[in-house]
């Protein structure tokens, strides 16, 4: 069945890879980012398989979302499915070294972008009693990490929001599910160490970590469930990753 689907961060990675393979199974898209360059080649090329709307749109500008999502012209204003992709972290720093701007970026994209998006396409889906809201956490939200801090925690915010959510949403056809990625390799480790490609290698060297295609299937199969059914949480490591001991710090004896 066709669906008008939107994708926050349609630019790259995570987005770009679902924007290439919902536009694969037939469904209506929306895409959105701020790169409109990006945004232009991908509709370019998947409008030949299904019929793509682009939005140049930055989540955290709450003003433009509100105006932007609200004003899509039809058949692209009635939105089954939302992805709330848009995201990223910036640094590794321990929380006393970190930049106090970059915290706040993260919790502008990740948090409150996010919520806006949501809240904005809400109203639609309550009111025609469908919809289905799919939102990417990240174990970082689950398993903590030095320099994960003010990331790890936007990404808890997500989980739990998204189990809100559901709560909230009880007794109305609207879904919700958050998809959790371990290690995945997309343009996340060069925007994290901002455009150092040898840092950004280093992440990934030595294993084979997820790639966008792996979570992309994902979000198609949580979509592609019957309507009764709803994907609460999907956590995903690439079988290289798994959890380490709790640290313990000695002093030298
Ligand atoms: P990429 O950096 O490859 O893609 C991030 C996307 O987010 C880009 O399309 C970018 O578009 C968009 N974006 C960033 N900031 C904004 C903004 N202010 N407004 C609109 N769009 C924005 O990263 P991934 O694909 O890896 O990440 C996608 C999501 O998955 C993120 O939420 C990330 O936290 C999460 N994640 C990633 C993991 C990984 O290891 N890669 C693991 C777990 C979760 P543009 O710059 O054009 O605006
Ligand atoms: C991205 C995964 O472990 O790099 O969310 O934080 S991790």
């Amino acid at each position: 069945m066709q669906q008008t689907i939107l994708i926050t961060g349609a630019t790259a990675g995570f987005g770009e890879a679902c924007a290439r393979s919902l536009a694969r199974e037939g469904n209506r898209l929306v895409l959105s980012g701020r790169r409109i360059d990006r945004l232009e080649r991908i509709q370019a090329e998947l409008q030949k398989k299904c019929p793509v709307h682009i939005l140049q749109l930055d989540v955290r500008d709450r003003n433009s979302v509100e105006t932007k999502i609200t004003s899509l012209p039809s058949p692209f204003n009635t939105i089954d499915v939302l992805i709330n992709n848009a995201g990223l972290a910036l640094g590794l720093e321990p929380a006393h070294r970190a930049d106090l701007g970059e915290w706040e970026t993260m919790v502008d994209t990740n948090i409150k972008g996010l919520m806006t998006v949501t809240r904005v396409l809400l109203t639609g889906m309550v009111a025609r009693n469908r919809g289905h809201i799919v939102n990417l956490g990240s174990i970082a939200g689950t398993f903590p990490y030095p320099g994960g801090n003010v990331y790890g925690a936007t990404k808890a915010f997500v989980e739990q929001f998204s189990r809100n959510l559901r709560a909230d949403l009880l007794g109305t056809n609207v879904r919700v599910t958050v998809i959790e990625p371990g290690l995945a390799r997309t343009e996340f480790s060069m925007v994290r160490f901002k455009g150092d490609q040898t840092k950004a290698d280093a992440v990934y060297r030595g294993c084979k970590p997820l790639v966008a295609e792996d979570i992309a299937a994902i979000v198609s199969w949580v979509i592609a469930v019957p309507e009764h059914v709803n994907i609460n949480v999907v956590e995903v490591m690439p079988t290289c990753q798994a959890w380490g001991p709790l640290a313990v710090h000695k002093e030298p004896s």
